[in-house]
């Protein structure tokens, strides 16, 4: 064994010996119990950053150990690479989207590489290659013909930088998820995928995860898909055939609407826009204003008399229709009933323009309700309300709804905040829309024997579709037709890539090997994710599903989350300019100073502040960690130790390595339940403070130290495999082990090791022997003391008092003095 420890020629020992060994090639199906371990794969944006180090040592730890506890462990790695840095760097260097990703994928593997994570390289791909993407086209079309795809022109929320449409979950406070610019409305004819069908089985998969998945997750999920019950209400409007239908949650305050509000995207005043441009004006400009979608809209309470007549469906009393800007058109049906007297948005909206208020409940302890002050929306009584007067909330909500039935005009209904996912974008580096259009036919799909259809990668991003791409014949009637000039949301690729690495190279979107290694049982990413991805992904397995492709109805069994990477105390960003370049790092440490820094710094769900001090740390532990290794394996046999030292006390000697391997057998135990929470940090620490014992101890030349430093040694190494594995291959290998520590397995702490040797100690009171106990050997004069006070016999004659001192003689005895 080398003396000293040189991380660079480690590393690339252990690599070798993995490469040689194909190590982490998982078989084509699992072989006893999965683990199927992910974590999520890179945007291909140029170098990693120390997120993704993080990311990826925690996943990779989680990975190494399942396998040392006998798991048949699938850990692979690919790249997400469509996207718009591509398009953005292509535009200010001049190069190729395509050239960039891959120039990218390139230098990003080699650092995955030289960090050792143990990943099966032969699964690799990237979405942007057409072997992968074809399969999405060929199952959106699958999806069409199942009716979960359907071209609507809608108003959609428009990236004015970016240029593109963006989902509703891509819009953050009003603006682009990535851009940031403040989101406009505009009316483009975009392709949908029915997550609505989806959105009830998608809310009560989410009570399968408790327990699995982060608490906070799941509620921001919950969040997102925002069930609502309520009741529909159709109101007649006069000199028009069809009612006006609104949604609300709150049909008791029925009697209390003084007036209808419609979102100015809503159709209505989309079709009085069209022949009154002032309308027209008014309401674009209400439409370019930051939304909130699903959040309360903290915007001005402005609107317009839209000069129709509504009819009160129980009294039939006059009611005016306005446009109102706190109303969206996404969430019900884009009109609501608004009632002053117990809604605050609609009291204020009110007071601005002069609409009446109307009490129609009133709190039932019979308490007066301010109606100048603003608007009580507590449940209560009815009051004024006909043969409704005097139910509850509760009861009033269901006696109207049923009224309402009877009459026809209206029902109970279920709501959802989640809407359909828009899936196309205006980009070129992206999967293609595999559909044409016909003058004839219309809109044709893509025939399957044409896909891919490849998107041209020779054009820079911002030059016109040339006529030869776009123009074909109608896969229908053989006549001129135009490709779509779409692509997809990059989060499509991002749904079903956990599903691809089981069967990479399958002809077919997947195949039975899906099966057989789904679902992920780890999962490994960012918060960020907490919606946008770990939704879209959740409705597409259930899409390949019920398309008979997977099985189950989740695709990640646990989800972990790792906390941000902070520097200085903010998130280490680009923008902030405080990022820590891992490359630098790993050349002068090592990868597994910096594996053990992320993961001992602190716990993976929290947030992580950088140190360099740390580092250094961790570095110094493992040079510590090396040299004992070397001094004590080196000394085997041979006389290098001093021998001529002091003859220690065999007695004491013996004492010392019982202490030594209790406290090495107690690591161990504690250990496991560590692992399996994932402490990382904390049996990391445990290893510290065991090395830190080691070093303390008096030289033991000996057969029975060095065996004994031997089965510290080979103990460590295992617990540490994970965090650091090629520093832990290379002392294994110094342990003289020939087979890879990778299957070695977890160690088990042996019982025998956890007993403490006892004696009899004598207790005394005010010097008169009053009890014998029988206590753990090295037990020491606290516990000793503990002890002898616990005792009912020594109780009765102290009575409550407490002892002046204590003198105690290790090994014999101990004497509480009352005076
Ligand atoms: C009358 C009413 C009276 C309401 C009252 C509330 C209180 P949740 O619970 O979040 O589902 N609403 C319905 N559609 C809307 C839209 N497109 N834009 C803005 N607001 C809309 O919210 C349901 C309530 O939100 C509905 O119940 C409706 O106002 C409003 F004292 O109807 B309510
Ligand atoms: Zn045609």
């Amino acid at each position: 064994m080398q003396e000293h420890y040189e991380p660079q020629a480690v590393e690339r020992d252990a690599q070798e010996f993995w490469a040689r060994a194909r190590s982490f090639e998982a078989p084509a199906r699992p072989a006893g119990r999965k683990f199927y371990c992910l974590s999520m794969f890179p945007y291909p944006s140029g170098r990693l950053h120390m997120g993704h180090v993080r990311n990826y040592t925690i996943g990779d730890a989680i990975a190494r150990h399942r396998r040392m506890r006998g798991d048949c462990v699938l850990q692979p790695m690919g790249w997400d690479a469509f996207g718009l840095p591509a398009e953005n760097a292509a535009r200010d260097r001049g190069v190729l989207p395509g050239a960039w990703t891959r120039g990218n994928i390139e230098a990003m593997r080699a650092q995955l590489r030289r960090l050792g994570f143990g990943y099966d390289w032969t699964r690799e791909f990237a979405t942007c290659d057409p072997a992968y993407y074809r399969w999405e086209q060929w199952f959106f079309l699958r999806l069409r013909e199942r009716g979960l795809v359907y071209r609507r022109k809608t108003l959609v929320n428009w990236d004015p930088v970016d240029r593109t449409v963006l989902a509703n979950e891509q819009v953050i406070d009003g603006r682009g998820w990535r851009s940031g610019a403040p989101v406009e409305q505009r009316e483009v004819a975009q392709w949908f995928l029915r997550i609505t069908d989806y959105a009830q089985e998608l809310l009560d998969g989410l009570d399968q995860l408790e327990g699995r998945w982060p608490p906070q997750v799941l509620q921001m999920q919950r969040n997102w898909i925002g069930r609502s019950e309520g009741t529909a209400i159709r109101f007649a409007v006069d000199g028009r055939d069809e009612p006006l239908e609104v949604f609300t949650t709150r049909a008791d305050t029925l009697c209390g609407a003084t007036y209808l509000a419609l979102a100015p995207g809503h159709p209505w005043v989309r079709a009085l826009a069209a022949a009154d441009p002032a309308l027209d004006a008014f309401a674009q400009e209400l439409l370019n204003r930051p939304q909130t979608p699903g959040g309360a809209p903290e915007r001005d309470r402005e609107g317009r008399d839209l000069g129709l007549v509504a009819r009160h469906p129980l009294t039939g009393a006059a009611l005016p229709v306005w446009v109102a800007s706190f109303v969206l058109m996404e969430y019900g049906t884009g009109a609501v009933m608004s009632v002053p007297a117990h809604d605050q948005r609609d009291w204020e909206f009110a007071r601005r323009h002069g609409l009446p208020v109307r009490l129609a409940v009133a709190p039932a302890d019979g308490t007066a309700v301010d109606l100048e002050a603003g608007a009580w929306s507590e449940p209560g009584v009815l009051v004024d309300a006909g043969e409704f007067t005097g139910l509850d909330s509760a009861r009033a909500k269901a006696a109207i709804t049923a009224w309402l039935a009877r009459a026809g005009r209206g029902e109970a209904a279920v709501r959802y905040r989640l809407h359909d996912w828009s899936v196309s974008r205006q980009r070129r580096w992206g999967c293609p829309v595999p559909m044409l259009h016909c003058p004839d036919c219309g809109e044709v799909p893509a025939a399957e024997a044409e896909l891919p259809v490849v998107l041209d990668e020779s054009l820079p991003p911002d030059a016109a579709l040339p006529a030869a791409w776009r123009q074909a014949p109608c896969p229908q009637c053989g006549g001129p037709a135009e490709r779509d000039a779409d692509t997809f949301d990059t989060f499509i690729e991002s749904s079903w890539y956990q599903a691809r690495f089981c069967a990479p190279d399958a002809a077919a979107m997947v195949d039975g090997r899906a099966r057989a290694w789904l679902p992920v049982d780890q999962y490994v990413g960012g918060i960020e994710h907490a919606i946008l991805h770990l939704l879209y992904a959740r409705f597409f397995h259930r899409l390949m599903r019920d398309e008979g492709l997977v099985d189950g109805d989740e695709p990640f069994a646990r989800l972990l989350t790792q906390g941000m990477v902070l520097h200085g105390g903010r998130k280490m960003s680009k923008s902030l300019g405080n990022t820590v370049d891992p490359a630098p790092l790993i050349e002068r440490y090592g990868a597994d100073t910096v594996r053990l820094f992320v993961l001992f710094a602190a716990p993976p769900e929290h947030t992580l502040e950088w140190s360099d001090r740390g580092v250094e740390g961790c570095h110094r532990f493992l040079k510590r960690l090396w040299h004992y290794a070397a001094r004590q394996l080196g000394a085997d046999g041979a006389d290098g130790a001093d021998g001529g030292g002091a003859a220690a006390d065999d007695g004491d000697a013996a004492a010392r390595r019982r202490d030594t391997r209790r406290r090495l057998h107690e690591t161990v135990a504690r250990t496991h339940g560590m692992m399996e929470r994932h402490a990382f940090n904390t049996v990391i620490a445990a290893n510290m403070e065991l090395l830190n014992h080691l070093l303390r101890q008096p030289d033991d030349p000996g057969a029975a130290g060095r065996a004994l430093a031997r089965e510290c040694l080979d103990a460590m190494t295992r617990m540490l495999a994970p965090m650091i594995p090629h520093t832990a291959h290379a002392l294994w290998r110094a342990l003289g082990r020939t087979e890879a520590l990778l299957d070695a397995p977890w160690p088990d702490a042996d019982p025998a090791a956890l007993e403490r040797a006892t004696e009899e100690i004598v207790v005394q009171v005010d010097g008169k022997v009053r009890a014998r106990l029988q206590l753990a050997a090295d037990a020491d004069a606290a516990e000793v003391e503990r002890a002898a006070r616990a005792d009912a016999r020594v109780r009765k004659f102290l009575q409550d008092r407490e002892p002046a001192r204590a003198v105690h003689v290790p090994h014999r005895l101990i004497n509480l003095v009352l005076r």
